[in-house]
């Protein structure tokens, strides 16, 4: 499928382009290649499909093994980082590489199932600019966390602050610190977002419903990690979103001019 303007109709031959930042993943990639594949499987067979790798600085295998999946697998490309950025900033130079139609930005140790990008990108063939998951459950069930409590508080807790913050601008948004989306390829790499961390994920939705673009929620399943160990830091990454939110409360002007190449 082609990703149709606003309000057409999809028509086929879709360019995908999936951003995975990725830091001491080693473990992961077995399982990352496995979902990717699936996504292969259940894309129409029309549609393109790269997969950017970012090796933020990794430690450990990553870069090796990402190495020789791009070696069996051209719709891989691996991207490096000599040194370790933070989440936001793989994301920015994998957004930058990108070249699809439609950039979905997945987590390395696959979150959520990679077979739900297609109910994104159903998503977004229905007329919106970006289409963004959300664990939270949806009027007929569908949305699962099968996490901790701890970040189910999380994500709701973050939620009301964002919602607040945006005052009246998040529609029907409940979901702001996952960061498994499908938006039109142009808007984001015309989007512009300061945070280097984990707080992009926010930062970015949040920029975006500031300057008027459609989003809408996808329900799916966050999963526990298959492999290796997270690296966010809880308590850091919360007080940073209050700050952040703050910040956009304070100045959504400013915050509006990041998306302003994206949406123009
Ligand atoms: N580029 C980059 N990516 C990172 C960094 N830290 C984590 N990531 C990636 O960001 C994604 C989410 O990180 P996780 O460690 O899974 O954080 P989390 O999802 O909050 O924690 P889990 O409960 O372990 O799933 C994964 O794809 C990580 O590899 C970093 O410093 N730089
Ligand atoms: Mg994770």
């Amino acid at each position: 499928m082609t990703l149709p303007g606003r309000n057409e109709p999809t028509v086929p031959g879709l360019r995908l382009s999936v951003v995975v930042p990725m830091k001491d993943e080693e473990g992961s990639l077995p399982v990352l290649e496995r979902e990717m594949a699936e996504l292969r499987s259940g894309l129409p067979a029309g549609d393109e499909l790269e997969v950017l790798l970012v090796d933020d600085g990794s430690t450990d295998g990553t870069a090796a093994a990402a190495e020789s999946l791009c070696a069996r697998s051209p719709a891989f490309r691996l991207l490096r980082h000599d040194r370790n950025r933070g989440f936001g900033a793989g994301l920015r130079t994998g957004v930058e590489a990108s070249t699809g139609d439609v950039v979905v930005s997945y987590d390395a140790d696959c979150a959520y199932p990679a077979g739900d990008v297609l109910k994104l990108l159903a998503a977004l063939g229905r007329g919106v600019d970006v289409a963004s998951a959300t664990p939270f459950a949806a009027a007929d069930g569908a949305g699962e966390f099968r996490v901790g409590p701890h970040r189910r508080l999380l994500s709701w807790g973050c939620s009301a602050i964002y919602r607040t913050a945006l005052r009246g601008r998040a529609g029907g948004v409940r979901t702001f610190t996952c960061a498994f989306r499908a938006y039109r390829g142009e808007l984001i790499r015309g989007t512009a977002w300061r945070a280097d961390g984990f707080l992009a994920a926010a930062e970015i939705l949040s920029v975006l419903l500031l300057s008027g673009a459609r989003v809408v929620e996808v329900p799916s399943t966050l999963r526990k990690r298959f492999a290796g160990r997270s690296k966010m830091k809880v308590v850091r990454t919360a007080l940073g979103h209050l700050r952040q939110a703050a910040r956009l409360c304070v100045t959504p002007a400013a915050a509006r001019r990041g998306a302003t190449a994206g949406l123009a």
